[in-house]
C-alpha cells in the first residue's frame, strides 16, 4: 500500500478511536465511589458482556464487599435485628425488570432480581416467597445476613430505647419507647402517661450514612441497563421495602433515552419515580446534569428536608448528577480512562 494511503488509513482509525473516546462507550457509572464495583462491570464490558450482565457483576461484587455497610448481608438491620435486601436488574432495550424487595437469608441479591427478569413474568417477588424462588433456583442459601457488626448496632439501638425508628403517629405501650406500639389515636387524652411516651417515639432516622448502589451501563454494543443492590434502612420496620426494586424509583433504563440512579430516602424519593422523570427529561433534551437536578428539584419542593442523590447518563455516555442534603459522588469508568474516575456533586445552593 502506498504511503500516503497507509497515513490516511492510520488517521481514519485514530479518529474512529478518538470519536469513541469522547463519544464515551462503552460506559459503567455508579453512585458513590464504589470502585472495586466500576471495575468488575468494567471488566466485564471490556470481555464483550452485556450492560445487564456487567450491572450484575458489578453490584454483585458491591454484595460480596459489603460496601459501605449498606449493600449486601450483615448491615441495616431492620427492628427485628434481621437484614433483609432489596435489588433490581432492568433491560433497557426490552424494558424487562427483574427484582426483589426485603428478601431474606439470600446474600445475592441482584443475582436474585436477574432470576427473576430472566425465567418470570413478575417484575418483583418480595419476602420468604422471593427466598424460595431464588433458592428453587439454585442460589446459595438459605445464610444468615447477621454479622457481629450488625448484631452490635442493633442491640445499641435496642439500648437507646429504639431510638430512631420510623414510626409516627403512635404510643408505646411500655415505658421504653421500643414497640409493641398503637395507635397515638386508641390512648384517650387524660392518659397521664400521653406527654411523656409522645416524646419517646420516632425521632427521625437520619440517611446520612447511606449508600445503595445503583449502576447504570452501556455495553460495546449500545445496549442499556441499569441496578441497584441495597440493604435498604437501618431500624427498618420489618417487611419495609425501599426504592431500590421500584422500576422509575431507584433506577430506570430506556435504550431511546439512558439511564438513572438513585440513592438517598427511599422512602420519599419513591413516591417521586425521580429516575422515570430524570429519563424522560433527557428524552425532552435535558443534559443529564439537568434532568437530575429537575427530578431532585421536585422532590425537595415537598420535602425540604429530604436526602437524596441521582447519578444520570444518556446514550452519548454523557453523564451528571444532582444531590440533596447531603454531598454526593459518583463513580464512572469509561474508555479513555485508566481507571475509576470519582466525580463530586454539591447540593444547590438554595438547599
Ligand atoms: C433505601 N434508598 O432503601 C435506599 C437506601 C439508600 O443510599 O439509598 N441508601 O431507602
Amino acid at each position: 500500500m502506498p504511503l500516503p494511503w497507509r497515513l490516511i488509513r492510520c488517521m481514519l482509525l485514530l479518529f474512529i478511536l478518538s470519536l469513541q473516546g469522547c463519544i464515551g462507550v462503552p460506559i459503567v457509572v455508579c453512585t458513590w465511589p464504589f470502585k472495586d464495583a466500576i471495575r468488575t462491570a468494567w471488566n466485564a464490558l471490556q470481555l464483550g458482556f452485556s450492560a445487564v450482565d456487567a450491572v450484575v457483576e458489578g453490584c454483585s461484587a458491591c454484595e460480596a464487599l459489603q460496601c459501605d455497610g449498606s449493600v449486601g448481608y450483615g448491615g441495616s438491620p431492620d427492628e427485628d435485628g434481621e437484614t433483609t435486601l432489596d435489588a433490581m436488574i432492568m433491560d433497557g432495550t426490552t424494558m424487562d425488570v427483574g427484582a426483589v424487595g426485603a428478601i431474606r437469608n439470600v446474600k445475592d441479591a441482584i443475582r436474585a432480581a436477574r432470576l427473576v427478569l430472566q425465567y418470570t413474568d413478575h417484575t418483583l417477588l418480595v419476602g420468604d416467597q422471593a427466598t424460595v424462588f431464588a433458592l428453587s433456583l439454585g442460589l446459595g442459601g438459605p445464610s444468615n445476613l447477621t454479622t457481629d457488626q450488625s448484631l452490635a448496632k442493633w442491640l445499641k439501638w435496642k439500648e437507646s430505647d429504639c431510638q430512631p425508628n420510623f414510626w409516627r403517629n403512635v404510643m408505646p405501650s411500655s415505658n421504653t419507647s421500643c414497640g409493641p406500639y398503637s395507635s397515638i389515636e386508641s390512648f384517650s387524652a387524660s392518659n397521664d402517661d400521653f406527654d411523656r411516651r409522645k416524646d419517646l417515639c420516632s425521632k427521625r432516622v437520619g440517611f446520612g450514612n447511606h449508600d445503595t448502589i445503583s449502576m447504570a451501563a452501556i455495553d460495546k454494543e449500545g445496549r442499556i441497563a441499569a441496578g441497584t443492590s441495597t440493604n435498604g434502612a437501618s431500624y427498618k420496620i420489618p417487611g419495609r421495602v425501599g426504592d431500590g426494586p421500584i422500576v422509575g424509583a431507584g433506577a430506570y433504563a430506556d435504550q431511546e433515552v439512558g439511564a438513572c440512579g438513585a440513592t438517598g430516602d427511599g422512602d420519599v424519593m419513591m413516591r417521586f419515580l425521580p429516575c422515570y422523570q430524570v429519563v424522560e427529561n433527557m428524552r425532552l433534551g435535558m443534559s443529564p446534569v439537568e434532568a437530575a437536578e429537575n427530578a431532585i428539584s421536585r422532590i425537595k419542593r415537598k420535602y425540604p428536608a429530604f436526602i437524596g442523590a441521582i447519578v444520570a447518563l444518556n446514550m452519548k455516555g454523557e453523564h451528571g448528577g444532582a444531590c440533596h442534603g447531603w454531598t454526593f459522588q459518583y463513580s464512572v469508568q469509561t474508555t479513555g480512562m485508566e481507571d475509576v474516575n470519582i466525580f463530586t456533586v454539591y447540593p444547590a445552593i438554595s438547599s
